[in-house]
């Protein structure tokens, strides 16, 4: 079911093109702000976002505002401050994704030792593959064992000093190379995260192009290492996900019911309170106080992660998350870190639904705070769901669900696509390769990241994934972008209806959508594992940046992105961003060491292309240049061979 494609509300046509949230605010008529009306009442400055001149104001001479004829008080130039700023938004959205990663390190250590109530090793398969990456002797020891050394292992990668992080061994031999030619391959997480902020200091590192190699080990440290480690171990204890159907949007609400969201990107209470809320007492609970149940949904990455392992409706993405509040139907939002709007905490207070950080490192004024410390899991997940029941009864004023809902289906895990690919005993990605190869599948590309209120929520996403499937690519998404295109029915097998015949024909032979959900923003580093599995399957090339791949961010919007993108690029993949200019548009200089530098030394780069129809075809022509360079650009026929032809070649 799919009923998100008729958004016929014109006055929010140029906002957003998701019926449900269109409708909220149609109903609202501006009574409360939005980031849509906070977006049309602030202009964005044209210095801090890069496009006329920079800021700097990394020392009290400045801030500084310079444009390409003129320096800061310290001479420093355009180009310089741009890197340093890029440097710094990259460092920022690395961390974010690495302390994530290391807060699960932490947790698989406590887990292994019993020490995480409702916690426990779930994936011992996994569990064995991340020590084996990581060095560990697994051969006749015990689980809890190896699982308390991987942890140490892994927390010892974000302060490791010198040498390499192990994860970058899962990258093929040839990139591994590339990067040490380059001198760019992370010796621990923090490392290169305080190196950024040493070097960008006043006076220290005044060189763009080097300042940006930092940037890039940073970033890498990023993917192949906080990210990695983050999906690794959640899927070690959460399970690695595996196809499901579930459904999205904010439909998904419930009006007899106690409705709790779950927004933030942890997956560790999310997954306790997925698994109280069918609990008996509770249900009961919920009952005695009128509600027919209790109905978890969630919004963001927390939201892939529950979707991804048990189903759970992601009712929104980014964009969405205000729109849901004023839905008037939730009892309880409960958040943990990264892309929560501050706004919530205000916009809260016209409902009676209460707002609940959990997170010791992210409060929001207006919110309750109830600290999740591993050690409470079970016993705050009862409380928090407790308080929503409680809370049922104070609701006040209308409710107001749109009826707008679709069908998805989710669960991609690397695991899985070689399973679904070849079966659980001969998993391969060969006939990726081969449909690659024989061109039925033109290439594959990541459509990921973000919404931005200065951009139609959801348009380009939809716009880009829509033309590519149509055009025999395969789109692999992750995070608010797989929110985006699901909530318009592109993430069923339904939509090879509006894919070219190559891709539906292997999608329907594998039974695939032609769109894959692979998770959350951090489960980028899944792309990562999938890029090198494809090039160790072999027929296309020895390294990533060989492959007819590309990398999209079409609304990006956080510091993140900037890293995942350097990452990716880094990785040597083409990758795209639109909507809002990567911050570095005014320095020529610097441009060209993302685009021309980084393509010659790591053969993938990174650039800001505003118009989306322009974008989708640079993304075209570098993957089929890709094809030209493979020979495999010609399309292949299919034959259908007889018997007699069958037997004949295996005589050759
Ligand atoms: Fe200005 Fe240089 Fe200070 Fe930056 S570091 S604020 S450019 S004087
Ligand atoms: S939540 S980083 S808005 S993808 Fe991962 Fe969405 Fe971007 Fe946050």
């Amino acid at each position: 079911m799919n009923n998100n494609d008729n958004n016929d509300y014109s006055p929010y046509k140029d906002i957003t093109v998701d019926r449900a949230v269109a409708e909220i605010l149609r109903e609202s008529q501006g009574r409360l702000s939005t980031a849509f009306d906070r977006a049309l009442a602030m202009k964005c400055c044209p210095i801090g976002s890069g496009i006329s001149g920079i800021c700097c104001k990394n020392c009290s001479m400045g801030p500084c505002r310079v444009r390409e004829d003129t320096v800061g008080l310290c001479g420093a130039t355009l180009g310089t401050i741009t890197a340093r700023n890029l440097a710094r938004q990259i460092a920022a959205g690395a961390a974010a994704h690495s302390d994530h990663g290391r807060d699960l390190a932490h947790l698989l250590g406590l887990a292994a030792e019993g020490k995480a109530p409702g916690i426990e090793i779930k994936d011992e398969l996994k569990l064995m593959k991340f020590a084996r990456n990581l060095g560990i002797e697994i051969k006749d020891r015990d689980v809890k064992e190896i699982a308390l050394e991987a942890s140490e292992k892994a927390l010892s990668l974000f302060g490791q000093q010198h040498g390499e992080i192990d994860l970058i061994k899962i990258a093929p031999p040839a990139r591994q190379e590339i990067w040490r030619k380059n001198n760019v391959i992370p010796r621990g997480v923090d490392r290169e995260i305080v190196e950024i902020m040493h070097r960008t200091h006043a006076g220290v590192d005044q060189e763009p192009e080097n300042i940006l190699s930092q940037a890039v080990r940073c970033a890498l440290a990023d993917g192949w290492g906080g990210s990695m480690i983050a999906t690794e171990i959640t899927d070690i204890l959460f399970n690695t996900p595996e196809a499901l159907r579930a459904k999205t949007n904010l439909g998904m609400l419930r009006e007899d019911e106690v409705n709790i969201v779950i927004h933030g990107h942890e997956p560790t209470l999310s997954e306790i309170i997925v698994e109280y809320s069918s609990d008996n007492e509770l249900v009961e609970y919920a009952k005695s106080k009128g509600a027919k149940g209790i109905n978890i949904v969630g919004i963001c990455c927390t939201a892939n992660e529950i979707l991804m392992r048990q189903g759970i409706a992601p009712i929104g993405n980014f964009l969405s998350q205000e729109a849901a509040i004023m839905t008037g139907a939730i009892e309880l939002m409960v958040v943990d870190i990264q892309c929560i709007m501050q706004a919530l905490g205000r916009l809260t207070q016209n409902y009676h639904t209460k707002l609940v950080t959990t997170s010791p490192k992210c409060k929001i004024p207006g919110a309750i705070h109830m600290e999740f410390r591993d050690v409470n899991g079970p016993e705050l997940a009862k409380e928090i769901i407790k308080m929503a029941i409680d809370n049922f009864s104070e609701r006040k004023g209308e409710i107001h669900i749109p009826d707008v809902s679709s069908d998805l289906v989710a669960g991609f895990s690397h695991e899985y696509i070689r399973y679904m690919l070849g079966g659980r005993f001969r998993e391969s990605l060969r006939p990726l390769n081969d449909a690659i190869i024989d061109g039925r599948i033109q290439g594959v590309v990541g459509v990921v990241g973000c919404n931005n209120a200065r951009h139609c929520q959801d348009k380009y996403h939809n716009f880009v994934a829509r033309e590519l499937i149509k055009r025999d690519y395969l789109v692999v998404q992750t995070g608010c972008s797989a929110i985006s295109t699901a909530k318009y029915g592109l993430m069923v097998p339904e939509a090879l209806e509006y894919a070219g015949e190559g891709l539906r024909s292997i999608c329907e032979t594998v039974g695939i959508p032609p769109i894959l959900h692979m998770g959350s923003c951090v489960d980028n580093s899944r792309i990562l594992t999938v890029l090198s599995d494809v090039v160790e399957e072999g027929g296309l090339g020895d390294d990533i940046s060989d492959l007819p791949v590309a990398g999209i961010a079409p609304e990006w919007m956080s510091e993140k992105a900037l890293s995942i993108g350097t990452y990716v690029a880094a990785s040597g993949v083409y990758t795209a961003f639109s909507g809002e200019p990567i911050p570095v548009e005014s320095s020529p200089e610097v441009k060209k060491i993302m685009t021309e530098g980084w393509q010659k030394k790591y053969g993938g780069q990174l650039e800001y292309i505003m118009d989306i129809e322009e974008l989708l075809n640079k993304v075209i022509n570098v993957i089929q240049e890709k094809r030209k360079a493979l020979k495999i650009d010609m399309k292949k026929e299919r034959v259908l061979l007889d018997m007699e032809a069958r037997r004949a070649l295996k005589d050759v």
